[in-house]
């Protein structure tokens, strides 16, 4: 079995019922079980009351934003973001002997979940090309080397510098601002795999690649519907926000494949209700969609929503608002008009009662907010569903408003931070004449490689250096074995990391690694600590400040490693004052604010309580498109044809993991314990192919006459909709293919990959 993929271990699948609750008690205990694993009880402690405090740290969870008002003094975290904590804190390390006695070839051989499990960084490695085992660099010899390889190359262009969500602001700014100082605009990120088609959508829909709403909206909201996301596991403090907003008055609409317990049921563990047991019901309405049916229902709702609306003009939909603010209006209508609902309610696997009911809880709303998350964004009409959320907004008025808009739920803590900052392969013309303007230098104008066309790029030959600051690029890509030898055909492949993955030991001729600090580390520079900055999914930029004592004093952080790697890089020729911004954030912070806007004054506002919002055009029902209006979209629905022995797979997040980064091998919230190599069947499903709960299969993909397969896959029977299966990312990511993508945004389509279940030759 190749190294770049995830060994076929069975660990003992134990199962048991789904819970119907989320949060509660048990999550307090399960998160001091993980904090307790990696650390002494003070540490732990130590950090859990900085998370997400105003004058703390911001959790290097998720990007869920922390309420503007009253905060809870002990407690403004939730179970996985003290699992988060709980990974990064740890005290365990990597030593040189660590690296000298496990060679590439045996890390390989580990599980994620082990490879995780071995501890931090704590010294920069480097793989000699040919040689078997890491062995410890210099900072300054690592800084030479990457130096040499990029000096060496024909073109800038030969380069790729990807980024994951965790970087702060600071070192995104200087990140991009080093990569195109040097000369291209190569800068992928995971954003590429993620929230591509929210941006894409939005931008040319709303004209702002962002949600539109604050945390106060949804409190105020009247209707929320919930869209291919899964909050009690991915985002859990929305819960709390999405409790208030029931307590308010909200009906809560949830549609996705899956009875995610997060959405039905919620005890809140803050609150003496939550723990004396009183739980709220979230989930008014749940609508089952087959995978990837999202477009059809909504359709169908906008459908009966205009058959109401004809009845009576003005009385469902705000014929003002459109009138004012949007453009297509009609060739939207005229378009709806030629839906059927039957049809509608079959492609989208929803009985059409069902979606009146929905249809009717919109009615007479004006107040409406749509959350999403992966499960709309990881398809090949991404961006056409999103939009269809749109114009079910702008039909009923319902963006530009106190309590109504967009809110795709972001993932990586501080991936729309990175964006702003300018790490994105597409430039605009603004965001570079500003460059110019501020240093001095020319940045490159041609656009760059996204993370798929980057990946095809390595594959050809034509990309030969890859860096990465953050992230797990091999594992969270898809198509693993084409990826990895992507990677392998590089000259040298370098990873800004706090903790060992399996992208380090799939590496290109030679490799680097740079343990860099983590959020919850104290970042002491020129004798000062320093703090950084991050935006959160709805807009707010915040500081975030670290106060526990790094595991290695070899640790630097990413804006200094940038900082550094700029100067062996650029020389003296650069126009760009590395040796101050290193000295102090500060300075870097002033000069992000003559280049992006919306941060004036931003050392200033940051340090204020809770931090400040970003300009949000959508918000204030100003709406910056080409034409100045809010725009409706015509696209028809999709549907995905089957042969008889095909499915369609999901490949989703268990309960322990953050994306590459497993906690642990338990699924609680399904029921499913100690196993992560499952795949969720509909039991009409198991035994019309012939199989049995329990039996081990093998999975095919055969996109583009390309056989993939992943080997070993336990079925667990499960409410899911017939045709419809489920896996775990990464294991699966084999099957992915590579060129399988969202229209416009190239998001590999991670939520729907039609595969052939066959029984396994390997036994359990
Ligand atoms: N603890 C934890 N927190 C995280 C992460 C993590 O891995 N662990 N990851 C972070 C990141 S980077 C991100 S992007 C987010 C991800 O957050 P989510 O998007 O919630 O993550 P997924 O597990 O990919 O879940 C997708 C959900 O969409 C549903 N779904 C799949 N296909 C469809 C479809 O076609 N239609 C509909 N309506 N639903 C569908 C699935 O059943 C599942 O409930 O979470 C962030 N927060
Ligand atoms: N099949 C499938 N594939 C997917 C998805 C899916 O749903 N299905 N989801 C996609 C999505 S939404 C995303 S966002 C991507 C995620 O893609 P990535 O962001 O590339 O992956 P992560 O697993 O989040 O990266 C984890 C690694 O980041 C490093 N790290 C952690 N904290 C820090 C830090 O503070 N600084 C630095 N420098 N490094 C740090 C650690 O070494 C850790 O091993 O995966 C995508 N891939
Ligand atoms: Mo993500």
């Amino acid at each position: 079995m190749d190294s770049a993929e995830n060994p076929v271990r069975f660990t003992g699948l134990k199962l048991g019922p789904p819970k119907t609750v989320a949060a509660g008690i048990p999550a307090v205990v399960y998160s001091m079980r993980h904090i307790l694993e990696e650390m002494n009880v003070f540490r732990g402690m130590k950090a859990l009351m900085k998370l997400n405090q105003k004058d703390g740290f911001d959790c290097p969870g998720c990007a869920w934003p922390d309420p503007d008002d009253e905060r809870s003094g002990i407690a403004e975290y939730c179970e996985n973001g003290a699992k988060a904590i709980a990974e990064e804190a740890t005290t365990r390390k990597l030593t040189p002997e660590f690296f000298a006695q496990n060679s590439v070839a045996e890390l390989g051989l580990l599980t994620d979940y082990e490879i995780g499990k071995k501890g931090r960084i704590a010294q920069p490695m480097y793989l000699a090309a040919g040689a078997t085992h890491y062995t410890p660099i210099s900072w300054t010899a690592a800084y030479q080397t990457i130096a040499g390889h990029l000096h060496k190359l024909s073109s800038p262009n030969e380069a790729i510098f990807y980024t994951s969500g965790r970087t702060s602001n600071e070192a995104a700014f200087l990140y991009q601002l080093m990569v195109r100082e040097y000369g291209t605009n190569n800068l992928p990120d995971c954003s590429n795999m993620c929230h591509e088609s929210s941006g894409v959508a939005l931008g040319e829909s709303l004209g702002i690649g962002k949600g539109s709403v604050t945390l106060e909206d949804i409190y105020e909201a009247e209707v929320i519907i919930i869209l291919g996301q899964n909050p009690g596991t991915n985002h859990p403090r929305m819960l709390t926000a999405l409790q208030k907003a029931k307590a308010n008055g909200a009906t809560i609409i949830a549609v996705n494949p899956l009875p995610e317990t997060g959405l039905l049921n919620f005890l809140n563990p803050q609150t003496v209700k939550g723990i004396l047991n009183i739980k709220t019901q979230l989930t008014d309405i749940f609508l089952q969609v087959k995978i990837n049916g999202d477009m059809a229902l909504l359709k169908a709702l906008s459908l009966l929503l205009l058959q109401e609306e004809e009845k009576i003009p003005g009385s469902v939909f705000d014929q003002d608002f459109i009138e004012k603010n949007t453009i297509d209006y009609a060739a939207y209508i005229q378009h709806l008009k030629l839906q059927q609902l039957p049809q509608l309610a079959a492609d989208s696997g929803v009985p059409l009662e069902m979606i009146q009911q929905a249809a009717n809880a919109l009615l007479h709303k004006k107040k409406i907010i749509a959350c999403w998350a992966m499960g709309l964004t990881q398809h090949k009409n991404a961006v056409a569903t999103i939009k269809e959320v749109v114009n079910l907004l702008l039909l009923k008025g319902s963006i530009g408003k106190p309590g109504a808009g967009t809110c795709p739920v972001r993932g990586h803590s501080n991936v729309q931070g990175d964006r702003t900052m300018g790490i994105y392969e597409q430039p605009s013309a603004g965001l570079l004449s500003k460059l110019h303007a501020v240093y001095g230098f020319t940045p490159p104008q041609a656009h760059g490689y996204d993370v798929v066309k980057a990946i095809h790029a390595m594959h050809r030959g034509d990309a030969k250096v890859f860096m990465a600051m953050g992230g797990n690029f091999l594992s969270a890509t898809p198509d693993t074995l084409f990826t990895a030898q992507a990677l392998r055909n590089c000259d040298l492949t370098v990873h800004v990391s706090t903790k060992l993955n399996r992208s380090h030991v799939v590496h290109g001729k030679e490799a680097l690694i740079l343990p860099c600090l983590g959020r919850s580390d104290k970042d002491i520079q020129n004798g000062e600590q320093q703090f950084v900055t991050c935006e959160n999914s709805m807009g707010v930029v915040q500081l975030s400040k670290g106060n526990l004592h790094p595991v290695s004093d070899q640790l630097k952080s990413e804006p200094e490693i940038v900082c550094d790697l700029a100067k062996a890089l650029l020389g003296e020729d650069s126009r760009v004052p590395w040796e101050q911004y290193a000295q102090h954030y500060d300075y870097i912070r002033n000069d992000i604010e003559k280049v992006i806007p919306g941060f004036d004054d931003y050392n200033k506002r940051v340090r204020h309580p809770g931090g400040f919002y970003l300009p949000n055009g959508a918000r204030q029902g100003r709406f910056n498109t080409n034409s100045g209006k809010a725009h409706f979209h015509v696209a028809d629905v999709l549907t995905t044809p089957l042969a008889a022995d095909e499915y369609m797979m999901m490949t989703i997040r268990s309960h322990d993991q953050f994306n590459t980064t497993i906690y642990g091998l338990d699924d609680r919230y399904r029921g499913v314990y100690h196993e992560r190599r499952v795949i969720f069947m509909h039991p009409g499903d198991i035994a019309a192919a012939g199989f049995h709960p329990g039996d081990v299969v093998d999975l095919y993909n055969y996109y583009g006459q390309t056989e993939r397969v992943a080997h070993g896959f336990i079925i667990v029977s499960f409410q899911i909709p017939e045709k419809c299966t489920a896996t775990y990312f990464p294991e699966t990511n084999v099957l992915v293919p590579v060129d399988s993508v969202a229209e416009k945004s190239n998001t590999p389509t991670s939520k729907l990959v039609i595969i052939k279940i066959k029984s396994s030759i390997i036994k359990k």
